[in-house]
């Protein structure tokens, strides 16, 4: 290490005796000390000038004993694959289901990077081909819509705020595409699969010129409406931006309905009696709690979310920690006493049976690394998905209309 360190401090004192203060890779102007006079010093960043994205192919990679390339493809539900931010691939897909390897918000456990390729294995057991549906009566990879697997945006593991600036560019360029059945809706939607909850934020900034201000349907046993300064200490903008943060943030933001967007299945601790939900209410969320489903069961659920959301735009967000640990072990954040799957999964049905207006979908927070051997959280994971695309299936949208 001292070795490695000896020319770089060489290189900073003849620097700073030649040519006084000297200046690296754009360095600010002030007190120098050694991390500013070296390569490892601050670069003016110009966020907005991120590298072009880069898709990650949905591969599994594998070799044989001879050392022949035997990868295969290990999309979702085997779907084709489809670079979906390519302009060439205008107009050939409806419905995206797009990975985000990013888990530098968490506050917990880490490791929801691998949540995408982890809901890949757990939907290994879904295909277009036996695709239908006992329940909804239909097979939604069969019909109006064309779905693909977009692979994952590549975003950087180093850098929290430029990752989140990749994944935002790489969500507009997918959403900037025609859809293939234009006649049925006008634009393509996105399901994506996280990655830890701070993606909704991107997300929610990719979509805003296409769809304006939406209703956020948030399951989660989380609020994630954290003031900064509360959750994070405000310490810097850096610590600001997490998964606990991102809904206060999209609603300073403008990006959210002013009334409308809810929290279903909370169950978190609170950092004091008042503050915390007077700051959600202001943020414009109302809230059914976890234990709250006992009393009034499915339908009610249902209805008090219609009568809430109305025929706004919904953006659904699910953090599969909305699920109790016996459904969903494999998740960062775990709070016990939450709803079942099937409870989940009918609460999504009778949204999508109300023909509540879905214009996009994340399902977020799996640490694949915490699911066990029968892969429960995994596979939960891509029921979720496919009920999600039954509703998109079921309500198409139109986009509004520009003034
Ligand atoms: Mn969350």
């Amino acid at each position: 290490m001292i070795a490695y360190l000896l020319p770089l401090l060489a290189l900073s004192s003849s620097a700073v005796s030649a040519a006084g203060p000297q200046r690296v890779l754009g360095h600010h102007d002030g007190p120098s000390n050694f991390i500013h006079s070296s390569i490892f010093g601050r670069k003016d960043l110009d966020i907005n000038s991120v590298p072009d994205t880069v898709i990650l192919t949905p591969l599994y990679r594998a070799r044989d004993s001879n050392g022949n390339d035997q990868s295969e493809s290990a999309t979702f539900a085997h779907l084709p694959f489809t670079d979906c931010t390519k302009p060439e691939n205008n107009g050939t897909f409806d419905i995206g289901i797009v990975g985000h390897p990013f888990d530098l918000g968490v506050s917990y456990r880490p490791g929801a990077r691998f949540g995408p390729n982890g809901a890949r294995l757990g939907a290994r057991r879904l295909a277009p081909a036996a695709g239908w549906s006992m329940d909804h009566g239909i097979n939604p990879f069969r019909e109006w819509a064309t779905v693909v697997d977009c692979g994952d945006i590549w975003n950087s593991p180093f850098d929290k705020l430029i990752a989140i600036h990749e994944l935002e560019n790489g969500m507009k360029a997918m959403n900037e595409l025609k859809p293939k059945n234009e006649s049925v809706a006008d634009a393509v939607r996105l399901i994506t699969i996280g990655g830890d909850h701070t993606i909704t934020l991107p997300i929610l900034r990719a979509l805003h010129s296409t769809w304006g201000r939406v209703a956020v349907l948030h399951f989660d046993s989380h609020l994630d409406t954290w003031d900064p300064k509360q959750l994070g200490g405000g310490l810097t903008k850096y610590s600001e931006v997490n998964h606990g943060t991102m809904l206060h943030i999209a609603h300073e933001e403008g990006l959210l309905s002013n009334h409308s967007n809810m929290h279903l299945g909370s169950r978190c601790m609170l950092f004091d009696e008042h503050f915390d939900l007077d700051n959600d209410l202001r943020c414009g969320f109302s809230y059914i709690r976890a234990r709250e489903l006992d009393r009034l069961g499915v339908d009610k659920v249902v209805e008090q979310i219609v009568d809430t959301v109305g025929d706004e735009y919904v953006y659904l967000s699910i953090d599969i920690d909305v699920l109790d640990p016996a459904f969903a072990p494999a998740t960062g954040t775990i709070e016990p006493g939450g709803w079942t799957t099937r409870e989940l999964l009918q609460i999504i049905n009778g949204l999508s049976n109300a023909g509540l207006k879905i214009i996009g979908s994340d399902v977020v927070e799996f640490t694949p690394v915490y699911d066990n051997a029968a892969e429960t959280t995994g596979i939960a994971i891509s029921e979720i998905i496919y009920e999600i695309l039954q509703w998109m299936v079921h309500v198409p949208v139109k986009t509004p209309i520009k003034a």
